[in-house]
């Protein structure tokens, strides 16, 4: 492939392959470079320790022979991208400057390129014979499975069976899996990995508002003079909304950035605020900027009196009930709760109340609480009790992880306990709704909310589910204390459809499908501010791979259910949605998949194919669906139009810390890898990117005499791991953390599977663990 010389050079942030860091030796060497550090007051300090997150170019190549609109595979953040392929292969990926992400890509963006061309992938289906995985045809697959479907069904009934699916499905899969299984098999044993990740935003959403998915929009940065930043680390996570948060900073240096973590991350090294608090205890820090608000004379009387409802539990509560809930909350007593100071918490109540337009961003370190939905009201609360709601730059915004956890599956309503557009099973008029859209018998769908994602495998551990599809996850690496999971793989028929093989999921499957992947196969994805965009198919699959809805399809037809899905393509299966969709307030009647082929995603709602998209929902003027023109907002979710704020309690850990485990756990990601590396470990250019590490304070490494690169074991009531002690005091005394994306160091095997009692997330976030020296 031949390069051009000259390369794009941002001039501001001069750097060259030789500056980079040994960290990404072999990235300089190869056709890209990183352009810019993220931020660090403007300067690119080639150091990757610098607290920066980077931007990524590619040197161009200049035998592109057409260039194609599509979206990056990785985060929710959704970053445009412009395609160039020649003769039938994908040579380069760049970012769309006509996209929200105004052309920059972080690594993983630059590297959708080559991860179409990485070694193991799944090339033929697999069928577990005497023990061992052997190759067999589509037909013999599909057959079995059929057959053991259809047995478990006649034999024990349409709730032995079930889907577990992803955020990483297009949206036409995980509704027709959806469809499948609910109004054709006839169980709500449809659940999958955004229980584990989106659940409690979802819920915190759909309480508070009536509706889910987050009402602001990724131009609200523009807009905002203060961001309130909980329990994500954007900066790795979420970086090119994170670089546009930077922008605004530079434009407008006075912007104020809170951060909220028990760690140090990248993203908290930028804070002008730090609140670096324990695991756990945000509901107590979030009551008392509450009770702060209230004393400073910052809440907002006129969205009290009009548009807001006070609520405890499931009962109607006053505004002074509610008030003098506060009052254990004193910045005082957080204080001493969160571990932080009182003049902190002060200072972060003054900030967000007083500020002209405050932005929350928040993601795992909230949902992956057992207090998850709590901690998610709060923040939602925060935001109605001060009115930084429905204006430019004041929004409580949730980032979704997965590229479509959000249209996909929230949106379709793929979880156990719901049903499209935000109806739920165990309500009888959303289930006829979805019976006469579907167009199948009444009483067809199960009054019986499904396993949510923990109970699923537990079901399959007890027997209670006998087959299970699993479809672009793998959640022998993903869930919470895997250990017993594993053993439910072994007593279900289990059937996994990847793209790769082995992965932790597939060592224990049945029945291995081969499954087309990104640009293999195209479809609709959505990203956190409710945008639908397209990814285009470009390249054959690789050896006899099928997309992911040709496998759920076919599966419908041998199950008997070929009639729910009368026309076969999945353009038309976008049609029958979108339509569907225009009987709801989730209404995108008017994204065509033409529209989407044309321009780089609209957002929801946009009721007819004249409409621009809504960047502000529930404003008048903005969004279509508002019925009172004169109200400042209308949340027409909810039945009164006024939205809830909910009283939390502080809770109590799940498990104790005590002698035998006197320290806490935490978990996540870092910037280069994909969740369980089936991906990001195959490209040459991450490999050598480490996950094998142990976070430890000094303090805590001294008192159990272990050195920086030593072994470690940790350990929890259910499993150990082996980790890299990493020593470094931008954690809290206290607590280590790990990363999950090493299949090698298995961090799940630790963690614990209590899960949030309102959303079912669970807790990856605080579990009680011992280390030593290994
Ligand atoms: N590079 C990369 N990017 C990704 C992904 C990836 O695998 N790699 N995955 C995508 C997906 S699916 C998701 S869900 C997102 C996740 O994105 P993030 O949520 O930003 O990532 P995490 O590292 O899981 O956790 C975020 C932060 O929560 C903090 N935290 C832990 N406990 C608490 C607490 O009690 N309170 C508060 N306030 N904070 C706490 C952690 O220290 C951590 O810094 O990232 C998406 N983007
Ligand atoms: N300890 C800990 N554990 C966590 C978390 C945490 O913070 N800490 N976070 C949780 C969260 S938020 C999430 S979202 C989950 C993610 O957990 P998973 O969903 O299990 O992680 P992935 O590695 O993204 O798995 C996707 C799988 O799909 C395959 N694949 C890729 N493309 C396709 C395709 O088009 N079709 C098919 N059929 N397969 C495909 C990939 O090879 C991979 O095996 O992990 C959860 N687990
Ligand atoms: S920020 Fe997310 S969507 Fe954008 S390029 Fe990076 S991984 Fe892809
Ligand atoms: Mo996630």
């Amino acid at each position: 492939m031949s390069k051009k010389d000259g390369i794009n050079r941002n001039k501001e942030h001069p750097t060259s392959p030789d500056t980079a860091s040994d960290k990404y030796d072999g990235l300089s060497r190869r056709d890209f470079m990183r352009i810019a550090s993220l931020s660090a007051a403007g300067v690119f300090t080639g150091s990757l320790m610098s607290g920066c997150g980077e931007l990524w170019e590619r040197q161009p190549v200049i035998d592109v022979d057409s260039w194609h609109q599509g979206v990056c595979r990785f985060c929710g953040t959704g970053c445009g991208i412009k395609i160039g392929m020649s003769d039938g292969k994908v040579v380069d990926v760049k970012g769309d400057p006509a996209a929200h992400n105004r052309g920059r890509l972080c690594i993983k963006g630059i590297l959708n390129r080559e991860i179409l061309y990485v070694e193991d992938r799944a090339l033929y289906p697999m069928i577990r014979k005497n023990g061992e995985l052997e190759r067999a045809s589509w037909e013999e697959a599909m057959e079995l499975i059929a057959s053991r479907f259809s047995q478990s069904i006649q034999n024990s009934g349409p709730d032995s069976v079930a889907f577990y699916g992803s955020g990483q499905l297009f949206t036409e899969e995980s509704y027709s899996a959806n469809k499948l299984f609910k109004a054709g098999i006839g169980t709500n044993n449809v659940d999958g990995n955004p229980r584990l990740c989106m659940a409690s935003a979802a819920v915190g959403y759909t309480s508070v508002f009536g509706k889910d998915e987050p009402m602001g929009c990724y131009e609200d940065t523009d807009h905002a003079d203060c961001f309130f930043v909980t329990g994500s680390n954007m900066a790795e996570c979420h970086p090119i909304v994170w670089e546009r948060l930077q922008d605004r900073k530079r434009s407008n240096p006075d912007t104020f950035l809170i951060v909220v973590d028990p760690r140090k991350t990248r993203t908290a090294e930028h804070a002008d605020l730090f609140l670096q608090i324990k695991p756990g205890t945000d509901v107590a820090l979030y009551n008392s900027m509450i009770y702060e608000f209230y004393r400073r004379g910052l809440v907002d009387l006129e969205m009290i009196e009009d548009y807001l409802s006070f609520q405890s539990g499931s009962n109607s509560i006053t505004e002074e009930q509610f008030r003098s809930h506060l009052e254990k909350y004193t910045p005082e007593r957080a204080a001493s709760v969160c571990g932080i100071s009182a003049e902190q918490i002060r200072e972060a109540a003054f900030r967000f109340g007083n500020s002209p337009a405050t932005m929350s961003f928040w993601t795992m370190g909230l949902n992956q609480q057992i207090q998850g939905t709590a901690a998610n009201r709060l923040v939602m609360a925060m935001h109605l009790l001060t009115g930084q709601i429905g204006r430019p730059g004041a929004t409580p915004f949730s980032l979704t992880g997965q590229p479509n956890a959000g249209g996909g599956v929230r949106d379709t309503g793929s979880l156990a306990h719901a049903l499209p557009n935000g109806r739920l099973v165990a309500n009888p008029k959303h289930r006829k709704e979805m019976e006469e859209l579907w167009n199948v018998p009444e009483g067809t769908i199960s009054p019986n909310p499904g396993h949510h994602a923990i109970s699923l495998f537990q079901a399959m551990n007890s027997g209670d589910v006998e087959c299970a599809l699993i479809m672009s996850t793998n959640p022998i690496q993903s869930l919470p204390n895997i250990l017993p999971y594993r053993d439910a793989m072994e007593n279900a028929f289990v059937v996994v459809a990847d793209a790769f093989h082995p992965t932790e999921t597939t060592k224990y499957a049945d029945v291995v499908l081969p499954a087309a992947m990104w640009a293999e196969k195209g479809g609709v994805f959505s990203q956190s501010e409710r945008r639908y965009h397209y990814v285009p198919n470009l390249v054959e699959p690789k050896g006899e791979a099928r997309s992911d809805f040709d496998i759920i399809i076919d599966l419908a037809d041998r199950l008997g259910h070929g009639d729910l899905f009368p026309n076969r393509t999945q353009a038309d299966i976008w049609e029958e949605w979108r339509k569907i969709s225009a009987h709801s307030t989730y209404n995108f009647e008017g994204i065509t998949y033409e529209r989407l082929k044309n321009q780089p995603g609209i957002l929801w709602p946009c009721p007819d194919e004249d409409h621009p998209g809504t960047c502000r929902r529930y404003v008048p003027g903005e969004d279509p669906l508002v019925k009172d023109e004169d109200a400042r907002l209308d949340f027409y979710g909810r039945p009164d139009g006024r939205a809830l704020i909910y009283l939390h309690e502080q809770g109590e850990p799940y498990e104790n810390q005590n002698e035998k485990f006197p320290l806490l756990l935490t978990t996540g990601r870092v910037l280069e890898h994909w969740h369980t590396e089936t991906i990001t470990r195959r490209v040459d250019d991450l490999k050598n990117i480490k996950t094998d590490f142990l976070e430890v304070h000094p303090a805590d490494a001294a008192r159990y005499g272990l050195q920086d690169g030593d072994d470690v074991r940790v350990a929890s009531r259910r499993g150990d791991a082996e980790f890299v002690t990493r020593i470094t005091d931008d954690i809290r005394e206290g607590l280590v953390f790990a990363t999950f994306h090493s299949a090698k160091h298995l961090v799940n095997k630790v963690t614990s599977d209590a899960v949030d009692p309102f959303s079912r997330q669970p807790d990856y976030k605080r579990c009680a663990v011992s280390i030593e020296k290994a």
